[in-house]
């Protein structure tokens, strides 16, 4: 289904992470891949997990960085030229901001959350325009911490709001490309990003209990519809906010 088309992965941490199911599943289609790491620590981990599907394509990228946002785009068009989509997997916020009041939030920390979490889609998708090919397709992962309150999730929820504003604004702004620009929103799963968040083990036992389906969402729940949404099954779709939750967003009480 993806024989011939080559993605760009940006946030794969381990074999826990969103980013990787979402790998698996290209990879398993056919597709070509590439990753980034955002450190040393990252990078001793992704290598090796790019390696086991016979990928050598792996480079830095700090998202906050715009060095290495333009080195990241000169080895994807040395490596491939042109390419046919990006999945952004990125997020962080300072630990203090997950866990202090939210009026708490500091200026510095209000700043970091946003540019790692949200502007980086544009960032990204902004120096990587000119290698796309009409028809590719960029995807990003959300929370319903955007638009409605999760304790602690705090200034995250604002980075998510902002996320999804600016994924309506790139499918505007990139359309006339013939390039799409979609966001998933998962239900929690226990990750890197999920571990050491207090009490996130209640919060999967609420979600089940709670979510229409009864069951937590799965890796592989969302690496499938990451595919849906990558490939040509969706190519009339864009600017679109997509929950891969169970349901658990339609319930009120
Ligand atoms: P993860 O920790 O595996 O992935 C987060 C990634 O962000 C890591 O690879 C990390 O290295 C990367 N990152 C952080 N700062 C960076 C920077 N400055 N530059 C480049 N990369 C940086 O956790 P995950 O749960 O797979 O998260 C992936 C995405 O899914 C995030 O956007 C997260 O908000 C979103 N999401 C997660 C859940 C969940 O419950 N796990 C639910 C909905 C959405
Ligand atoms: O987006 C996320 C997690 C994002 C995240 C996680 C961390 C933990 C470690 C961003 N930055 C950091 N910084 C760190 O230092 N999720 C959707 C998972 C998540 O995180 C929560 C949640 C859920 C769900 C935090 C509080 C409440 C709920």
């Amino acid at each position: 289904m993806f024989k011939g088309k080559k993605f760009l992965v940006l946030g794969v941490a381990n074999d826990m992470s969103i980013g990787w199911a979402i790998s698996q599943a290209l990879h398993s289609s056919g597709a070509e891949l590439a990753f980034t790491f955002v450190n040393e620590a990252i990078e001793k981990r992704v290598r090796p997990l790019a390696q086991s599907l016979g990928c050598e394509n792996v480079v830095k990228c700090d998202v906050q960085s715009d060095d290495d946002l333009t080195s990241l785009a000169q080895y994807i068009e040395s490596k491939w030229g042109k390419f046919d989509g990006i999945v952004h997997s990125v997020a962080y916020a300072e630990r203090e901001d997950l866990k202090n009041r939210f009026h708490q939030t500091t200026r510095k920390g209000f700043q970091t959350a946003l540019d790692v979490s949200a502007y980086s889609l544009i960032a990204v998708t902004g120096k990587l325009l000119p290698l796309l090919t009409p028809n590719s397709s960029v995807i990003t992962l959300t929370y319903l911490g955007s638009e409605r309150v999760v304790t602690n999730y705090n200034v995250m929820g604002v980075a998510k709001a902002a996320l999804e504003a600016s994924v309506r604004y790139l499918a505007a702004d990139v359309g006339e490309q013939g390039i799409r620009v979609n966001a998933l929103s998962a239900g929690p799963i226990k990750t890197l990003a999920a571990s050491g968040i207090p009490k996130f083990r209640e919060m999967l036992t609420h979600f089940a209990e709670k979510a229409p389906l009864k069951r937590n969402v799965t890796l592989e729940d969302v690496a499938r519809t990451a595919l849906f949404y990558l490939g040509e099954s969706s190519n009339g779709i864009t600017g679109e906010v997509t929950y891969i939750d169970c349901g658990f967003n339609i319930i009120g009480m």
